[in-house]
């Protein structure tokens, strides 16, 4: 049977847009009309912070993911590939905006200060919360599919409603564009011109399905369809990510409304660790990515700006060490619960069937 295509030229007609990038995969600094002058005042001594930042996030997701192996950990998202997203997403706020994000969201908990001992529950079965969201401004993560967009939206509008300038930023995967939360969402935060930041990182999976199954064309210009400005950035890029960040942080803080950022980057491990991703995807994908990998580009501009990139490697992991030690010790001291426990809080009386 013939197929017709009845919207011929519906991908013609959108222009896709490359994602701006500031630094690019070779480590050179790109001039961005748009971009740099929220770049303004990060010296070298900046951006070395921020490497600093993206090997630790990184160092403390493999440890997690290790941990899960070795059978101390129920359950691990991990983040690799994306820590120049996450970072950029915390550093380009105040410590007083509000993060909303999801399961994979372990850079703002972490960088925000939370407890080990509390979070790690949450992975262990203990709990369902990690943190307190009053002390780290997190909300804590959400495992239904853009539920947090609507806690964003929600507590924009409630600081716009009293007069604060903080703003609210929903963190969220590609995936969850197409769930109906995230277009009320939208809509709830455009109409009542909310001070919220949509964080799309759009890291090429929702599981195993590409992103090309939910959307044939940049998903930053869904919301455009809601009327809100939208920015597509190379998620890969931490410079370019944080300037966006601060961008739609000014623009909330303003009174200008919501603003929708495509963080455009890959997941480069599995799903979760109960994934195995070889099983939909090619190698020479992956490859591909590896070589755009977030933390290398770093290290190449550090490099060519005639920094002692040793050192900065030695500090870094350093840090990361103290981090994932502290990580072990507290994962490991967690005794595991016994399974029927996850039952406790979930109905008055036991139901038939849990009996
Ligand atoms: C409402 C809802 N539907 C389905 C699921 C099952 N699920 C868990 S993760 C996931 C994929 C999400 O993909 P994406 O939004 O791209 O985020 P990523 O995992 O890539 O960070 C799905 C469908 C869920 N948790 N909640
Ligand atoms: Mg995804």
């Amino acid at each position: 049977m013939q197929t017709i295509d009845v919207q011929p030229h519906a991908t013609e007609a959108r222009d896709p847009g490359a994602p701006i990038t500031v630094l690019t995969t070779h480590g050179h600094r790109q001039e961005s009309s748009l971009l740099d002058p929220f770049l303004d005042e990060i010296d070298t001594e900046g951006i070395v912070e921020l490497h600093s930042d993206m090997v630790t996030v990184r160092a403390f997701d493999r440890e997690a993911f290790a941990l899960t192996r070795q059978g101390e950990l129920a359950l691990w998202p991990p983040l690799l590939g994306q820590e120049a997203a996450q970072v950029a997403s915390v550093r380009g706020l105040r410590h007083t905006d509000w993060i909303f994000g999801s399961y994979r969201e372990h850079a703002a908990p972490l960088l925000r200060g939370a407890e080990l001992s509390q979070w790690m529950k949450t992975w262990k079965t203990h709990s369902s919360a990690g943190w307190n969201p009053h002390e780290l401004h997190v909300g804590n993560w959400q495992i239904i599919i853009g539920a947090q967009t609507l806690h964003a939206t929600g507590f924009a509008m409630a600081a716009k409603m009293q007069g604060r300038d903080d703003v609210a930023m929903a963190c969220f995967g590609d995936g969850a564009t197409s769930e109906g939360d995230v277009n009320e969402a939208l809509v709830f935060a455009s109409t009542f011109s909310a001070p919220a930041i949509f964080f799309c990182q759009n890291n090429g999976y929702a599981i195993s399905e590409p992103v090309e199954v939910q959307a044939k064309y940049p998903l930053a210009q869904r919301a455009l369809g809601f009327d809100i400005p939208s920015y597509r950035v190379d998620g890969n890029d931490i410079l370019a990510t944080l300037a966006a960040v601060r961008l739609a942080a000014e623009r909330g803080r303003n009174g200008l409304g919501p603003t929708f950022i495509e963080a455009v980057t890959y997941r480069m491990g599995p799903h979760t660790t109960t994934d195995d991703p070889t099983r939909y995807r090619a190698a020479a994908e992956s490859e591909l990515w590896a070589e755009r990998d977030p933390i290398l580009r770093v290290e190449r501009y550090l490099e060519r700006q005639g920094v002692d990139l040793a050192s900065v490697q030695q500090r870094a992991a350093e840090r990361a060490a103290t981090v994932t030690s502290s990580l072990r010790r507290e994962v490991v001291a967690l005794t595991p619960t016994d399974p029927i426990e996850m039952f406790d809080h979930l109905y008055t009386r036991p139901t038939a069937r849990i009996a």
